[in-house]
């Protein structure tokens, strides 16, 4: 996994990035031609990266099929994809290894006994959209394909680990921590296998026993608790770190975890028993040439641009991130959202009904959960974005899967982001309540379209959560802004898409959300112009999603710098 430092040392990884032999299958046909067993033809393609970015794919939506051969020692192979867009076959030497949907979660298949020397590995990475795709058709991003993130050949040897949560309750003065650990280890051999099992954290060692497990048998263990006295808490100000090894006799395992407590009292957020205010940007991990195959090098950009203008936290809007990017938000101290690509206006209340969904959905928050478990970073949980909840169907998806995550997301606050703040049932299952609402920009139903639509919501929302009895949940403003095209300016503060209007409407709501009591934070909508898809042709002029305070290459629009003058002076920095 592309991380920000080594977490193998005993492992030998294959990197599987690089260069691919790439074929489009528009009939869909490639299977019954056996090009699993070999491309007839191809061009080569490097990986990562989607598809749309080549001369001529733009608009391609179907299925294409990558190659590449790889050398290996042999034994038991882990194959891990870190983003495949969206349903993703795989075989190894033509025999089908495994498949996987889901355009933003990794995935791994492990295969055993694999001879020493050459091999081929084919991918057929399929985003076309149907009834039951996740997301749906319409949705404000492009519907990009391909192998998106980084790939590896993971050589296991003997009792290998496949992850390791590290779960802990902070004493009430925050100086010390009850900490374990829940390994799954897997005995990448035939044969029965002994072997020592050590996890150690910074200087303390919490574990180290013999443990033997049977021929390619899986086992979780969990360790018992280790009080840890004295530690360095991870906070916005001091992000303290510590390594993570654990290790068997053949195979290591490599982490950061940061102790941090997050909670909700009295509608306040606290981090660390202290109140903050969320000031916040969505961003999507997107860029016109790189699509979703984006660069960490670039991540790093886009990271000193969020921190410059002030803020403390970014929604991933709308789907998990690369992995790499949230562990420089751990190094940085930033807060971080992570969600699942539930777009909700897509999603009908038919489709909303469909157990094909509600399991996808399901696996998503799994997988998820299962990759990011130890990010300090992540303070909040998306359950989904912007779907029917003021309909009764969306309950009973929302209690499952609020459920699953506040009972194995660890500590982290469960929210979903709603549209329809005045309707909406499911806020009932929230830690926080999360409202995108776009006064100003659009016109809803019951208001004037002026930007002093957002008083007189202020005013119905706070009495709606009085008489819902959530007092006791912070509100976050998820959602909010204007659209604007680089470049066009005017004198006057009424015309739409120019960077004057969009920097007013959020020098107003910003300052609005700010002093009203019971708003805790704002996201703004949102980091910078991203490439939409065709089927949202109201409104996306370029087909590009222009509510950016940068452009799509990361040129600021004047707003930029309003928001950097607003968030210094909220957070005092
Ligand atoms: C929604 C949605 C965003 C974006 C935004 C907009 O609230 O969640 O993804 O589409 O509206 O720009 O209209």
């Amino acid at each position: 996994m592309k991380r920000l430092f080594t977490d193998h040392y005993k492992r030998n990884v294959i990197e599987l990035s690089g260069a691919w032999r790439f074929l489009a299958d528009p009939d869909a046909t490639g299977e019954s031609n056996n090009w699993q067993k070999g491309l007839p033809s191809g061009e080569t393609v490097i990986v990562p990266s989607v598809w749309n970015n080549e001369l001529g794919l733009l608009n391609y939506e179907g299925c294409c099929w990558y190659e590449r051969k790889f050398t290996t020692a042999g034994g038991t192979l882990l194959f891990e994809f870190e983003s495949v867009m969206t349903l993703a076959t795989v075989w190894l030497d033509g025999n089908k290894i495994g498949e996987h949907y889901g355009a933003f979660t990794q995935f791994e298949f492990i295969v055993n006994d694999v001879s020493s020397g050459e091999h081929t590995i084919v991918v057929r990475a399929d985003n076309r959209i149907d009834g039951q795709s996740f997301p749906q058709r319409y949705t404000d991003w492009f519907n990009y394909g391909g192998i998106a993130r980084d790939a590896y050949a993971h050589e296991l040897r003997g009792i290998s680990i496949l992850t390791n949560h590290i779960t802990y309750e902070l004493s009430n003065d925050l100086k010390c921590a009850t900490v374990n650990a829940e390994l799954e280890l897997y005995n990448a051999s035939r044969d029965t296998v002994s072997s020592k099992v050590s996890v150690k954290i910074g200087d303390t060692s919490i574990y180290n026993e013999s443990i033997t497990l049977n021929g390619y048998e899986k086992r979780t263990v969990i360790t018992p608790a280790t009080v840890i006295e004295d530690i360095a808490l991870w906070d916005v100000d001091a992000p303290n770190l510590y390594t993570v090894i654990a290790a068997t006799d053949t195979d290591d395992l490599i982490d950061k975890i940061g102790y941090r407590k997050i909670e909700v009292k009295g509608g306040e957020i606290l981090l660390n028993s202290k109140p903050i205010e969320l000031l916040g940007i969505n961003r999507h991990e997107e860029h016109p040439e790189w699509g979703f195959a984006f660069p960490p090098k670039l991540m790093k950009k886009d990271l000193d641009l969020i921190c410059d203008m002030g803020c403390n936290t970014i929604r991933g809007s709308h789907y998990p991130n690369s992995k790499i990017f949230v562990d420089m938000l751990d190094e940085r101290g930033i807060l971080f959202w992570s969600e699942i690509p539930m777009w909700g206006c897509g999603f009908s209340e038919r489709s909303l009904q469909d157990p094909v969904i509600f399991e996808r959905g399901y696996s998503m928050h799994k997988e998820m959960v299962k990759c990011y478990y130890n990010h300090p970073s992540i303070i909040i949980w998306g359950m989904h974005n912007e779907i029917a909840t003021y309909s009764e169907c969306t309950y009973p998806i929302s209690k499952a899967w609020s459920e699953y995550l506040r009972e194995n997301g660890g500590n982290r606050l469960i929210t979903h982001a709603s549209n329809h703040p005045l309707l909406d049932n499911d806020m009932d299952l929230d830690d926080i309540i999360c409202i995108n609402i776009y006064h100003g920009w659009y016109t809803y139903r019951g208001y004037d379209g002026k930007l002093s639509d957002w008083d007189k919501m202020i005013e119905e929302f706070r009495a709606r959560r009085l008489e819902k009895g959530w007092e006791g949940k912070p509100v976050i403003m998820s959602e909010f802004g204007a659209a604007a095209l680089s470049g066009f300016h005017s004198h006057f503060d009424t015309v739409r898409w120019s960077e004057e209007y969009q920097r007013d409407l959020l020098e107003y709501t910003l300052e609005l959300f700010h002093k009203t009591d019971y708003i805790k934070g704002t996201y703004i909508w949102q980091f910078c112009n991203i490439r939409t898809s065709h089927a949202m042709d109201i409104n996306r002029v370029r087909y590009f999603n222009n509510k950016g305070v940068l452009d799509e290459y990361r040129n600021p629009k004047s707003s930029y710098f309003k928001i950097k003058e607003l968030y210094h002076r909220y957070s005092g920095k």
